[in-house]
């Protein structure tokens, strides 16, 4: 193990940056072994007399520093491999540093690197630290210049934050540009980009009438893959001044698209950077998934600028101040776009795949953490996800004209600023006169409630009792009722909506059939007044608070939520629950060696009533099809049977598909039919998902394999030929060979679509998956130095295929434990996010418990452990 163990950062501890930095200029000369990089800070005393100048700073060679342009002797600073110390410092003064870097053997992919030889950086959350030494903080905001000197032929475009201001020819072949940006920005914010890029052009007309130059930059040859990108950022654009006011504040826009990168896309100020998955896309090589999240991150990256740029974090515990708030308005924008209600239940099943999981292990924290060890591992599903929740709920309590209001003080009040969550909280109260103070516990209380939920009826009052309770979390064992808006609604036995009428309310006045209770209580009853027969409740309808939710719902009542519930998410969820419950008690069976499993008729049939239903939406009818996952069922077990969840949720789908074979004939003609020639439009891809997820249950009949061999060869589109070889990877028959041949050899030259052939390899719930995994491994175009392509592999097989993965034997942990090593030295950030499948130990029987233990301790013990990997890996080992 690491000898020293790394340093915990707490919220408690912040302490203000004693200087001002009133302007910062950079000048780089680019060189992939060696580049210069000269910064020139003025800077002035606003805190402690007596404070030394702190610098941060990694990986750097020092070149030199000068203070008013005197060079300093060695012993007036101290530089180690974690920044640069001045003791002693006037209180107005020009700090002028070189240092040098080598972006080529950069493969953290934090500060500069070089991506297929083109330069790009990453600095959220501390990678401009790699570049020079800075205050690198969020609350130290400043105005950039920005000249980059380059090799002209190697290098023509330069790009950085800002306007262009300046460029021209240099000796010796090279050239420069200079880039000034108007707004003050934390270090985090800054980008440079070098390299032989194609642009995409566009443009955009402001509501005030600014005309806004739009430009993707793109490796040679993926020009015709940006348009739909494009449209993304202009709809963006214009949605953020139709519901918020916010219109774009400069005259230049530009996106670049690169291949090696850790996340999906960075909102460096006017220069987002993007993974390529987020911005590439041709029917050919994109899915409607593909498509759809593109149209996501673009729009998240853009509505950055208000809420991240304009305004940004105090310090990294706030983080969820600009990520909660940006996927919330991300996730509203992509309602607006399509469904709303198909939204809402993929946004619910990211947060029950990934949050919940988080919330109830070894790593569960608050919205708005209170230490670290390494900031980059708190880029989480918490923080994004239930962040956005945070804010959802409050848009809830506050209605949307109480919503905007709030918005539009918070922006009057901190434009320009690094500000904090309590801050966001009070802009929302004091618009809109709500008190928020239980509220805020959502921010600092980890877990998820658990709500229970009862009903009584007595002459004409049906009396619903809500309980409430979060278990404890690592660091916080008390926990404290959560102000909870809780949706709900009551049907009658025939299927009506029944007024809800609470007792005290007036008799006569109209009562609305829907409504939120305010829930803060540990236990609270609402009583519901002038009913004539028992209704049946429909519950956290629209999903309005994150929870788990227990209700006494009988078999009956789930069928019939499921076909009459109003609320298109209750109703779904209904269907969701019954299927949990029918599949646990299955799991149960099998477990007790009893091999019966439930009776699932009524289920089944309530299940084809609703997808036969035309009127619902397509792509609302594929969500109702999909059974919930093996991992959100094994979820739902104290200890996970993973073989067990299978085996059931398999037998399942064969009874509903056999079952309802004509059905699900009909759907997939009909279907395919209707979805026409591909266009990437969130009808079409409702039309493919229906039809595809009828032959998933189609071909749970290996005799249908020709039918997706079939389609596999005909597909028009990514979708329909995806969704062929899914299926076809599970089968062992000819087609499944040839098919992944033939994908192989059609787009070997194409990474995105190439990543999907791994992943696709990866998934398959089969007994020599893990042996594949490790032929590929070895395959020409695998790299661990890509995150795209380790993720597709090693991170599919390890977050994808919950058989495989933790099969008896160990061999999948050690598998990732393996890959997790390697990437200590080469991408820690990576690694870390890669071993989180290994923290899950305490939910598994007792031979895979010592079998997990046993390859986090083998990592714990590594040499030189990053401090991203040790935080992780001794958090999940912790008892
Ligand atoms: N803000 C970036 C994420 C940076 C992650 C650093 N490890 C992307 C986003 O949320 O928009
Ligand atoms: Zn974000």
């Amino acid at each position: 193990m690491k000898t020293d163990t790394p340093r915990v950062i707490r919220l408690s501890e912040y302490a203000p940056y004693p200087f001002t930095v009133e302007s910062l200029d950079l000048a780089f000369d680019l060189d992939p072994k060696a580049t210069r990089v000269e910064s020139t800070l003025k800077l002035s005393r606003t805190g402690d007399s007596g404070a030394a100048l702190e610098l941060d700073g990694e990986d750097l060679r020092l070149v030199s520093v000068a203070i008013d342009g005197e060079a300093l002797a060695e012993d007036r600073y101290e530089a180690t491999d974690s920044g640069l110390r001045i003791a002693k410092v006037p209180d107005a003064f020009t700090l002028t540093i070189t240092t040098e870097i080598a972006p080529e053997d950069n493969t953290k992919l934090e500060g500069l690197y070089l991506s297929n030889g083109m330069y790009c950086t990453q600095c959220e959350a501390e990678g401009f630290r790699r570049i020079t030494y800075f205050p690198d903080r969020p609350d130290v905001m400043t105005t950039y210049r920005v000249t980059i000197r380059a090799d002209k032929g190697v290098n023509p475009v330069l790009l950085s934050n800002g306007n262009r201001v300046d460029a021209g020819d240099l000796d010796g072949g090279r050239h420069y540009v200079t880039w000034e940006d108007p707004f003050k920005k934390p270090s985090y914010l800054f980008a440079l980009v070098a390299g032989d890029l194609a642009r995409v052009q566009d443009s955009f007309r402001t509501r005030s009438g600014r005309d806004v130059e739009l430009n993707i930059w793109v490796e040679h040859g993926n020009e015709s893959r940006c348009p739909f990108a494009m449209e993304s950022l202009k709809k963006a654009m214009k949605w953020d001044e139709d519901v918020y006011g916010l219109e774009y504040d400069l005259n230049l826009f530009n996106i670049v698209a690169v291949s090696h990168f850790n996340m999906g896309a960075m909102e460096n100020k006017s220069l987002n950077v993007f993974n390529a998955k987020a911005v590439l896309a041709d029917p050919e090589t994109a899915t409607d998934a593909d498509y759809a999240y593109i149209e996501a991150v673009v729009a998240h990256e853009y509505f950055h600028n208000w809420t991240g740029n304009r305004i940004t974090c105090r310090d990294w515990f706030q983080l969820s101040l600009k990520e909660g708030l940006t996927v919330f308005r991300d996730q509203q924008f992509s309602s607006d776009m399509r469904s709303a209600p198909v939204e809402r239940i993929d946004q619910v099943r990211s947060l029950r795949a990934r949050q919940f999981p988080e919330d109830a292990g070894p790593l569960a924290h608050p919205v708005r953490p209170d230490s670290y060890i390494e900031i980059n591992n708190f880029y989480t599903a918490t923080v994004y996800m239930k962040g956005a929740e945070v804010i959802r709920m409050m848009h809830r309590l506050l209605g949307e004209d109480g919503f905007r209001k709030g918005m539009d003080l918070y922006i009057a009040r901190h434009d320009g600023t690094a500000t904090t969550c309590d801050n966001f909280a009070k802009a929302m109260e004091d618009a809109s006169g709500r008190d928020l103070s239980q509220f805020k516990r959502w921010y600092s209380q980890a877990g998820t409630p658990q709500v229970e939920a009862e009903g009584r009826f007595e002459d004409g009052v049906y009396a619903l009792t809500i309980r409430q309770h979060t278990d404890p979390t690592p660091g916080q064992d008390t926990k404290h009722p959560q102000h909870i808006p809780f949706e709900v609604g009551l049907i009658s036995r025939d299927g009506a909506a029944l007024p809800l009428r609470l007792e005290g309310e007036p008799a006569d006045g109209e009562a609305p059939l829907t409504r939120v209770l305010d829930v803060t209580e540990a236990e609270q009853t609402f009583r519901f007044t002038g009913l004539e027969a028992e209704p049946v409740p429909s519950l956290n309808r629209g999903f309005t608070a994150p929870v788990r939710l227990t209700a006494p719902w009988s078999d009956a009542d789930r069928a019939l939520l499921m076909r009459y519930d109003p609320d298109s998410f209750a109703k779904w969820e209904a269907g969701q629950q019954y299927a949990t419950q029918l599949l646990l008690n299955a799991v149960n069976e099998r477990a007790a060696g009893r091999n019966v499993a439930p009776d699932a008729t009524r289920f089944v049939d309530a299940l084809g009533t609703t997808l036969s239903d035309e009127t619902l939406d397509p792509a609302y009818r594929a969500q109702m099809m999909a059974l919930p996952t093996e991992d959100y069922l094994a979820e739902q077990m104290p200890v996970m049977d993973v073989d067990g969840v299978h085996a059931a949720r398999e037998a399942l789908k064969r009874d509903i598909a056999v079952t309802h074979a004509d059905l699900f004939t009909k759907l997939r003609d009909q279907h395919r039919a209707a979805a026409g020639p591909f266009a990437p439009t969130a009808e079409g891809a409702g039309h493919r998902a229906l039809a595809n997820g009828a032959l998933a249950y189609l071909t749970t009949d290996p005799a249908n394999a020709h039918l997706a061999a079939e389609q596999y060869d005909a597909a028009d589109n990514m979708t329909d030929r995806m969704a062929a070889l899914r299926v076809l990877v599970e089968l062992d028959v000819p087609e499944r060979d040839r098919c992944l041949t033939d994908f192989h050899d059609r787009y070997q030259h194409n990474e995105l679509a190439l990543d999907k052939w791994f992943s696709v390899q990866a998934v398959a719930a089969r007994p020599d998956t893990l042996a594949r995994v490790k032929d590929l491994m070895s395959h020409e175009k695998f790299t661990m130095r890509n995150p795209n392509r380790v993720r597709a592999l090693v991170g599919a097989f390890a977050m994808g295929n919950p058989t495989v993965f933790h099969a008896k034997d160990g061999s999948g942990y050690a598998f990732l434990a393996d890959r997790v090593l390697e990437l200590n030295s080469l991408n820690p950030q990576i690694g870390a996010r890669l071993l989180q499948p290994l923290g899950r130990w305490k939910r598994m029987d007792e031979d895979r418990r010592k079998l997990m233990t046993a390859e986090l301790d083998r990592i714990l013990a590594a040499p030189d452990l990053a401090r991203d990997i040790y935080e992780i890996a001794s958090k999940s080992r912790q008892a």
